[in-house]
Protein backbone atom coordinates (compact mmCIF):
# COMPACT_ATOMS: atom_id res chain seq x y z
CA UNK A 1 0.00 0.00 0.00
CA UNK A 2 1.46 3.78 -0.81
CA UNK A 3 2.58 5.41 1.95
CA UNK A 4 0.68 8.48 3.53
CA UNK A 5 2.36 11.81 3.03
CA UNK A 6 1.92 14.04 6.02
CA UNK A 7 3.17 18.13 6.08
CA UNK A 8 3.43 19.41 9.61
CA UNK A 9 3.93 23.34 10.65
CA UNK A 10 5.18 23.13 13.80
CA UNK A 11 7.34 20.54 13.78
CA UNK A 12 10.06 21.91 16.41
CA UNK A 13 7.34 22.25 19.13
CA UNK A 14 6.36 19.89 21.28
CA UNK A 15 3.48 18.36 19.97
CA UNK A 16 5.04 18.76 16.26
CA UNK A 17 8.19 16.20 17.79
CA UNK A 18 5.28 13.68 19.35
CA UNK A 19 3.28 13.89 16.36
CA UNK A 20 6.14 13.35 14.08
CA UNK A 21 6.98 10.20 16.18
CA UNK A 22 3.73 8.73 16.00
CA UNK A 23 2.92 9.42 11.94
CA UNK A 24 6.22 7.41 12.23
CA UNK A 25 5.17 4.64 13.26
CA UNK A 26 2.31 4.68 11.39
CA UNK A 27 4.30 4.22 7.95
CA UNK A 28 4.22 7.80 6.88
CA UNK A 29 6.31 10.04 4.88
CA UNK A 30 6.95 13.05 7.20
CA UNK A 31 8.03 16.54 5.87
CA UNK A 32 8.00 19.67 8.29
CA UNK A 33 8.91 23.03 8.12
CA UNK A 34 11.30 24.77 10.00
CA UNK A 35 12.36 28.08 10.56
CA UNK A 36 15.98 29.34 10.29
CA UNK A 37 17.05 30.11 13.69
CA UNK A 38 20.83 31.52 14.36
CA UNK A 39 20.47 28.75 16.96
CA UNK A 40 19.23 24.83 16.84
CA UNK A 41 15.65 25.24 16.94
CA UNK A 42 15.42 21.02 16.44
CA UNK A 43 16.52 19.81 19.62
CA UNK A 44 12.97 17.95 20.47
CA UNK A 45 13.65 15.87 16.70
CA UNK A 46 16.85 14.67 18.40
CA UNK A 47 16.46 11.08 18.26
CA UNK A 48 13.79 11.08 15.30
CA UNK A 49 15.76 13.22 12.79
CA UNK A 50 17.75 10.91 10.83
CA UNK A 51 19.85 12.62 8.00
CA UNK A 52 18.61 12.42 4.28
CA UNK A 53 21.90 10.99 2.82
CA UNK A 54 20.61 7.54 4.72
CA UNK A 55 17.15 6.10 4.54
CA UNK A 56 14.72 8.45 6.24
CA UNK A 57 10.90 8.44 6.21
CA UNK A 58 11.41 12.55 7.56
CA UNK A 59 12.50 15.70 5.73
CA UNK A 60 13.10 19.18 6.91
CA UNK A 61 12.55 21.95 4.99
CA UNK A 62 12.78 25.53 5.46
CA UNK A 63 9.76 27.69 6.33
CA UNK A 64 7.55 30.11 7.61
CA UNK A 65 3.90 30.69 8.01
CA UNK A 66 4.29 34.58 7.62
CA UNK A 67 5.58 34.15 4.77
CA UNK A 68 3.16 32.92 1.72
CA UNK A 69 5.75 32.72 -0.83
CA UNK A 70 7.13 29.67 1.17
CA UNK A 71 3.80 27.97 2.41
CA UNK A 72 2.70 28.20 -1.53
CA UNK A 73 6.12 26.77 -2.39
CA UNK A 74 6.40 24.12 0.17
CA UNK A 75 3.04 22.53 0.12
CA UNK A 76 2.72 22.46 -3.91
CA UNK A 77 6.73 20.60 -3.46
CA UNK A 78 5.49 17.97 -1.39
CA UNK A 79 1.48 17.90 -2.16
CA UNK A 80 0.77 16.26 1.21
CA UNK A 81 -2.09 13.79 1.90
CA UNK A 82 -2.37 15.64 4.94
CA UNK A 83 -1.46 18.70 6.85
CA UNK A 84 -1.04 19.35 10.45
CA UNK A 85 -0.92 23.36 11.31
CA UNK A 86 0.65 23.69 14.88
CA UNK A 87 2.54 26.63 14.17
CA UNK A 88 2.41 29.38 16.80
CA UNK A 89 3.42 31.82 18.68
CA UNK A 90 1.80 29.91 21.32
CA UNK A 91 2.69 31.76 24.72
CA UNK A 92 -0.70 33.60 25.95
CA UNK A 93 1.09 35.83 28.11
CA UNK A 94 3.67 37.24 24.95
CA UNK A 95 0.85 37.68 22.87
CA UNK A 96 -0.18 40.72 25.05
CA UNK A 97 3.40 42.06 24.11
CA UNK A 98 3.61 41.18 20.52
CA UNK A 99 -0.01 40.90 19.49
CA UNK A 100 0.20 41.41 15.89
CA UNK A 101 2.63 39.55 15.20
CA UNK A 102 0.76 36.59 17.45
CA UNK A 103 -2.23 37.27 14.86
CA UNK A 104 0.03 37.42 12.04
CA UNK A 105 1.00 33.81 12.75
CA UNK A 106 -1.65 32.47 14.49
CA UNK A 107 -4.50 34.19 12.39
CA UNK A 108 -3.17 35.00 9.40
CA UNK A 109 -1.18 31.54 9.53
CA UNK A 110 -3.90 29.14 8.71
CA UNK A 111 -5.88 31.21 6.28
CA UNK A 112 -2.62 31.22 4.33
CA UNK A 113 -2.61 27.45 4.31
CA UNK A 114 -6.20 27.38 3.63
CA UNK A 115 -5.95 29.14 0.47
CA UNK A 116 -2.93 27.72 -0.77
CA UNK A 117 -5.32 24.14 -0.70
CA UNK A 118 -7.85 26.15 -2.58
CA UNK A 119 -6.08 28.30 -4.85
CA UNK A 120 -3.94 25.12 -5.87
CA UNK A 121 -6.84 23.14 -5.99
CA UNK A 122 -5.64 20.72 -4.16
CA UNK A 123 -8.81 20.44 -1.98
CA UNK A 124 -9.76 16.98 -3.37
CA UNK A 125 -6.19 15.65 -2.00
CA UNK A 126 -4.98 17.28 0.95
CA UNK A 127 -6.77 17.00 4.39
CA UNK A 128 -6.67 19.49 7.04
CA UNK A 129 -5.76 19.50 10.97
CA UNK A 130 -6.07 23.23 12.70
CA UNK A 131 -4.29 23.62 15.89
CA UNK A 132 -7.88 25.09 18.32
CA UNK A 133 -6.88 25.81 21.92
CA UNK A 134 -9.38 25.84 24.93
CA UNK A 135 -8.12 29.03 25.48
CA UNK A 136 -10.63 30.23 22.72
CA UNK A 137 -13.49 29.67 25.53
CA UNK A 138 -11.56 31.95 27.52
CA UNK A 139 -14.37 33.11 30.51
CA UNK A 140 -17.21 30.97 29.08
CA UNK A 141 -18.15 28.57 31.90
CA UNK A 142 -17.18 24.74 32.35
CA UNK A 143 -17.64 22.32 31.27
CA UNK A 144 -16.78 23.42 27.75
CA UNK A 145 -17.50 21.70 24.77
CA UNK A 146 -18.08 22.10 20.95
CA UNK A 147 -21.17 23.90 20.90
CA UNK A 148 -19.75 26.12 24.04
CA UNK A 149 -19.71 29.90 23.20
CA UNK A 150 -15.94 31.66 22.47
CA UNK A 151 -14.86 34.52 25.01
CA UNK A 152 -11.17 34.49 24.55
CA UNK A 153 -9.00 36.33 26.35
CA UNK A 154 -6.02 37.60 24.76
CA UNK A 155 -4.76 38.40 21.32
CA UNK A 156 -3.49 34.67 21.45
CA UNK A 157 -7.03 33.52 21.95
CA UNK A 158 -8.93 36.03 19.63
CA UNK A 159 -6.42 35.09 16.82
CA UNK A 160 -6.95 30.70 17.35
CA UNK A 161 -10.82 32.23 17.23
CA UNK A 162 -10.12 33.33 13.77
CA UNK A 163 -8.15 30.65 12.51
CA UNK A 164 -10.96 28.08 13.81
CA UNK A 165 -13.52 29.71 11.65
CA UNK A 166 -11.63 30.36 8.85
CA UNK A 167 -11.11 26.94 8.86
CA UNK A 168 -14.83 25.68 8.93
CA UNK A 169 -15.38 28.92 6.48
CA UNK A 170 -13.09 26.80 4.02
CA UNK A 171 -14.17 23.68 4.74
CA UNK A 172 -18.21 24.92 3.65
CA UNK A 173 -17.20 27.13 1.01
CA UNK A 174 -14.58 25.06 -0.86
CA UNK A 175 -15.34 21.88 0.27
CA UNK A 176 -11.61 20.95 2.32
CA UNK A 177 -11.38 18.38 5.00
CA UNK A 178 -10.49 21.11 7.50
CA UNK A 179 -11.10 19.96 10.78
CA UNK A 180 -10.55 22.31 13.85
CA UNK A 181 -8.90 20.04 17.21
CA UNK A 182 -9.80 22.49 20.07
CA UNK A 183 -7.40 20.68 22.60
CA UNK A 184 -6.97 21.61 26.33
CA UNK A 185 -3.90 22.13 27.68
CA UNK A 186 -1.48 19.09 27.49
CA UNK A 187 1.90 18.98 28.88
CA UNK A 188 4.76 16.57 28.92
CA UNK A 189 8.63 16.26 29.26
CA UNK A 190 9.08 18.15 25.90
CA UNK A 191 6.73 21.58 26.86
CA UNK A 192 8.42 24.29 26.06
CA UNK A 193 10.22 26.09 29.61
CA UNK A 194 8.03 28.90 30.60
CA UNK A 195 4.92 27.17 30.32
CA UNK A 196 3.75 26.89 33.55
CA UNK A 197 3.51 23.08 34.00
CA UNK A 198 7.25 22.79 33.13
CA UNK A 199 8.36 25.67 34.90
CA UNK A 200 7.01 24.06 38.37
CA UNK A 201 8.63 20.45 37.86
CA UNK A 202 11.86 21.89 36.77
CA UNK A 203 12.53 24.45 39.63
CA UNK A 204 11.06 22.41 41.99
CA UNK A 205 13.32 18.94 41.35
CA UNK A 206 16.31 21.39 41.29
CA UNK A 207 14.85 23.44 44.59
CA UNK A 208 15.23 19.66 46.33
CA UNK A 209 18.69 19.25 44.25
CA UNK A 210 19.86 22.54 45.79
CA UNK A 211 20.72 23.93 42.40
CA UNK A 212 17.74 26.01 42.90
CA UNK A 213 16.92 28.57 45.50
CA UNK A 214 13.32 30.05 44.69
CA UNK A 215 10.78 29.68 41.96
CA UNK A 216 8.53 32.97 40.96
CA UNK A 217 4.92 32.50 39.91
CA UNK A 218 1.74 34.27 38.78
CA UNK A 219 -1.74 33.56 39.45
CA UNK A 220 -1.99 30.41 41.57
CA UNK A 221 -5.68 30.19 41.61
CA UNK A 222 -6.41 29.39 37.96
CA UNK A 223 -7.55 26.22 36.61
CA UNK A 224 -7.09 24.14 34.37
CA UNK A 225 -7.44 20.58 32.80
CA UNK A 226 -4.07 18.74 31.96
CA UNK A 227 -3.50 16.13 29.89
CA UNK A 228 -0.58 14.17 28.36
CA UNK A 229 0.75 15.70 24.64
CA UNK A 230 1.03 12.25 23.46
CA UNK A 231 -2.30 11.53 23.98
CA UNK A 232 -3.42 14.60 22.18
CA UNK A 233 -1.39 14.21 19.15
CA UNK A 234 -2.97 10.49 18.56
CA UNK A 235 -6.41 12.50 18.63
CA UNK A 236 -5.18 14.96 16.11
CA UNK A 237 -4.41 12.00 13.70
CA UNK A 238 -7.85 10.17 14.40
CA UNK A 239 -9.54 13.18 13.20
CA UNK A 240 -8.04 13.23 10.09
CA UNK A 241 -8.80 9.48 9.78
CA UNK A 242 -12.90 10.26 9.68
CA UNK A 243 -14.71 10.32 6.47
CA UNK A 244 -16.25 13.91 7.11
CA UNK A 245 -14.44 16.75 8.50
CA UNK A 246 -15.61 17.39 12.39
CA UNK A 247 -14.34 19.95 15.21
CA UNK A 248 -13.53 17.74 18.23
CA UNK A 249 -12.82 19.25 21.91
CA UNK A 250 -10.21 16.63 23.54
CA UNK A 251 -9.33 17.33 27.41
CA UNK A 252 -9.15 14.93 30.55
CA UNK A 253 -12.21 16.39 31.86
CA UNK A 254 -10.31 16.82 35.76
CA UNK A 255 -9.65 19.82 36.69
CA UNK A 256 -6.46 21.57 38.75
CA UNK A 257 -5.18 25.11 40.20
CA UNK A 258 -1.86 26.03 39.22
CA UNK A 259 -1.41 25.82 43.60
CA UNK A 260 -2.51 21.99 43.18
CA UNK A 261 -0.44 21.03 40.57
CA UNK A 262 2.66 22.59 42.53
CA UNK A 263 1.46 20.35 45.49
CA UNK A 264 1.15 16.68 43.50
CA UNK A 265 4.72 17.53 42.38
CA UNK A 266 5.79 18.20 45.30
CA UNK A 267 4.34 14.94 46.76
CA UNK A 268 6.04 12.70 44.14
CA UNK A 269 9.09 14.32 45.35
CA UNK A 270 8.52 13.04 48.21
CA UNK A 271 8.12 17.07 49.69
CA UNK A 272 5.42 18.91 51.85
CA UNK A 273 5.43 22.07 51.00
CA UNK A 274 2.96 24.73 53.20
CA UNK A 275 1.84 27.83 52.48
CA UNK A 276 1.40 31.04 54.22
CA UNK A 277 0.26 34.63 53.76
CA UNK A 278 -2.99 35.94 50.69
CA UNK A 279 -2.22 37.53 47.16
CA UNK A 280 0.35 38.73 46.03
CA UNK A 281 2.51 37.64 49.46
CA UNK A 282 1.59 34.26 49.57
CA UNK A 283 4.41 31.79 49.75
CA UNK A 284 5.07 28.41 49.60
CA UNK A 285 7.76 27.21 52.63
CA UNK A 286 9.62 23.78 52.17
CA UNK A 287 12.44 22.96 54.74
CA UNK A 288 12.33 26.22 56.59
CA UNK A 289 12.92 27.45 53.62
CA UNK A 290 10.97 30.26 50.97
CA UNK A 291 10.90 28.30 47.88
CA UNK A 292 7.54 29.31 46.03
CA UNK A 293 6.69 33.61 45.62
CA UNK A 294 4.42 35.57 43.52
CA UNK A 295 6.07 38.66 41.24
CA UNK A 296 3.51 40.01 39.80
CA UNK A 297 4.90 40.44 36.16
CA UNK A 298 3.57 36.83 35.57
CA UNK A 299 -0.23 37.74 35.95
CA UNK A 300 -2.16 38.68 32.78
CA UNK A 301 -3.90 42.02 32.24
CA UNK A 302 -6.99 39.30 31.23
CA UNK A 303 -6.82 35.62 32.32
CA UNK A 304 -8.50 32.88 31.70
CA UNK A 305 -9.86 31.50 35.14
CA UNK A 306 -11.13 27.76 34.68
CA UNK A 307 -11.34 25.54 32.08
CA UNK A 308 -12.56 22.28 32.10
CA UNK A 309 -13.32 20.24 28.98
CA UNK A 310 -16.60 17.92 27.99
CA UNK A 311 -15.03 15.69 25.92
CA UNK A 312 -17.67 13.11 25.45
CA UNK A 313 -18.32 13.62 21.28
CA UNK A 314 -14.52 12.72 20.80
CA UNK A 315 -14.95 9.48 23.13
CA UNK A 316 -17.57 8.59 21.56
CA UNK A 317 -17.38 9.18 17.72
CA UNK A 318 -13.15 8.68 18.08
CA UNK A 319 -13.22 6.51 20.63
CA UNK A 320 -10.14 8.34 22.27
CA UNK A 321 -9.37 8.21 25.60
CA UNK A 322 -6.19 9.64 27.57
CA UNK A 323 -3.91 6.65 28.57
CA UNK A 324 -2.56 9.16 31.28
CA UNK A 325 -3.65 10.84 34.58
CA UNK A 326 -1.85 13.88 35.59
CA UNK A 327 -0.16 11.90 38.21
CA UNK A 328 1.53 9.65 35.75
CA UNK A 329 2.47 12.89 33.26
CA UNK A 330 4.06 14.53 36.64
CA UNK A 331 6.12 11.33 37.23
CA UNK A 332 7.03 11.29 33.69
CA UNK A 333 7.95 15.11 33.47
CA UNK A 334 9.98 14.39 36.57
CA UNK A 335 11.80 11.33 35.29
CA UNK A 336 12.62 13.09 32.41
CA UNK A 337 13.59 16.35 34.25
CA UNK A 338 16.56 14.12 36.27
CA UNK A 339 17.87 12.27 32.59
CA UNK A 340 18.35 15.88 31.72
P1 LIG B 1 5.03 25.09 20.76
O1 LIG B 1 5.84 24.07 21.50
O2 LIG B 1 5.12 26.52 21.16
O3 LIG B 1 5.43 24.96 19.21
C1 LIG B 1 5.05 25.92 18.28
C2 LIG B 1 5.64 25.57 16.93
O4 LIG B 1 5.27 26.58 15.98
C3 LIG B 1 7.19 25.50 16.91
O5 LIG B 1 7.58 24.48 16.05
C4 LIG B 1 7.55 26.86 16.32
O6 LIG B 1 8.80 26.88 15.68
C5 LIG B 1 6.44 26.99 15.29
N1 LIG B 1 6.30 28.35 14.80
C6 LIG B 1 6.17 29.49 15.51
N2 LIG B 1 6.09 30.54 14.69
C7 LIG B 1 6.17 30.06 13.42
C8 LIG B 1 6.17 30.66 12.14
N3 LIG B 1 6.08 31.97 11.98
N4 LIG B 1 6.28 29.86 11.05
C9 LIG B 1 6.39 28.51 11.20
N5 LIG B 1 6.42 27.90 12.39
C10 LIG B 1 6.31 28.66 13.49
O7 LIG B 1 3.50 24.69 20.78
P2 LIG B 1 2.80 23.27 21.15
O8 LIG B 1 2.56 23.23 22.61
O9 LIG B 1 3.52 22.19 20.47
O10 LIG B 1 1.37 23.48 20.48
C11 LIG B 1 1.13 23.14 19.12
C12 LIG B 1 -0.05 23.92 18.59
O11 LIG B 1 -1.21 23.61 19.39
C13 LIG B 1 0.08 25.43 18.66
O12 LIG B 1 -0.64 25.96 17.57
C14 LIG B 1 -0.61 25.81 19.95
O13 LIG B 1 -1.08 27.14 19.87
C15 LIG B 1 -1.73 24.80 19.97
N6 LIG B 1 -2.24 24.40 21.28
C16 LIG B 1 -1.37 23.97 22.24
C17 LIG B 1 -1.88 23.50 23.45
C18 LIG B 1 -0.99 22.99 24.53
O14 LIG B 1 -1.45 22.88 25.67
N7 LIG B 1 0.26 22.63 24.24
C19 LIG B 1 -3.27 23.46 23.65
C20 LIG B 1 -4.10 23.90 22.62
C21 LIG B 1 -3.59 24.34 21.44
P3 LIG B 1 10.17 27.30 16.48
O15 LIG B 1 10.60 26.04 17.19
O16 LIG B 1 11.06 27.73 15.40
O17 LIG B 1 9.79 28.39 17.44
O1 LIG C 1 -0.45 28.97 32.04
C1 LIG C 1 -0.87 30.52 35.32
C2 LIG C 1 -1.30 31.32 34.11
O2 LIG C 1 1.26 29.46 30.30
C3 LIG C 1 -1.40 28.20 32.75
C4 LIG C 1 -0.62 27.21 25.87
O3 LIG C 1 -0.13 25.99 25.40
O4 LIG C 1 -2.48 26.14 26.95
C5 LIG C 1 -1.38 26.99 27.17
O5 LIG C 1 -1.82 28.26 27.64
C6 LIG C 1 -1.93 29.01 33.91
C7 LIG C 1 -2.38 30.42 33.54
O6 LIG C 1 -0.68 27.88 29.80
C8 LIG C 1 2.60 31.29 35.93
O7 LIG C 1 -1.75 32.62 34.51
C9 LIG C 1 0.78 31.18 37.10
O8 LIG C 1 -3.60 30.70 34.15
O9 LIG C 1 1.11 27.13 31.26
P1 LIG C 1 0.42 28.35 30.84
P2 LIG C 1 -1.96 28.61 29.18
O10 LIG C 1 -1.89 30.07 29.28
O11 LIG C 1 -3.15 27.94 29.76
C10 LIG C 1 -3.44 26.62 26.00
C11 LIG C 1 -4.52 25.59 25.85
C12 LIG C 1 -2.83 27.05 24.73
O12 LIG C 1 -3.45 26.98 23.67
C13 LIG C 1 -1.55 27.82 24.81
O13 LIG C 1 -0.86 27.81 23.58
O14 LIG C 1 -0.88 29.17 34.85
N1 LIG C 1 0.47 30.85 35.81
N2 LIG C 1 2.09 31.47 37.18
C14 LIG C 1 1.59 30.90 35.07
N3 LIG C 1 1.80 30.64 33.77
C15 LIG C 1 3.07 30.76 33.29
N4 LIG C 1 3.31 30.47 31.99
N5 LIG C 1 4.09 31.15 34.11
C16 LIG C 1 3.93 31.42 35.42
O15 LIG C 1 4.87 31.79 36.13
Amino acid sequence: MKKKTALIYGITGQDGAYLTKFLLTKNYIVHGIIRRSSSFNTHRLDGIYIDPHYKTNLYLHYGDITDSTSVTKNILQIKPDEIYNLAAQSQVRVSFDIPEYTSNVVALGALRILDTIKTLKLNKKIKFYQAGSSEMFGSAKPPQNEKTLFYPRSPYAVAKVFSNWITINYREAYNIFACNGILFNHESPLRGETFVTKKIVSAICKIKENKQKKLYLGNLYAKRDWGHAKDYVRAMWMMMQQTKPRDFVISTGKQHTVKEFINLTARELKMKITWKGKGQREKGIWNKKEIIAIDKKYFRPTEVESLRGDSRLARKVLKWKPSYNIKSMIQEMINEEYKS
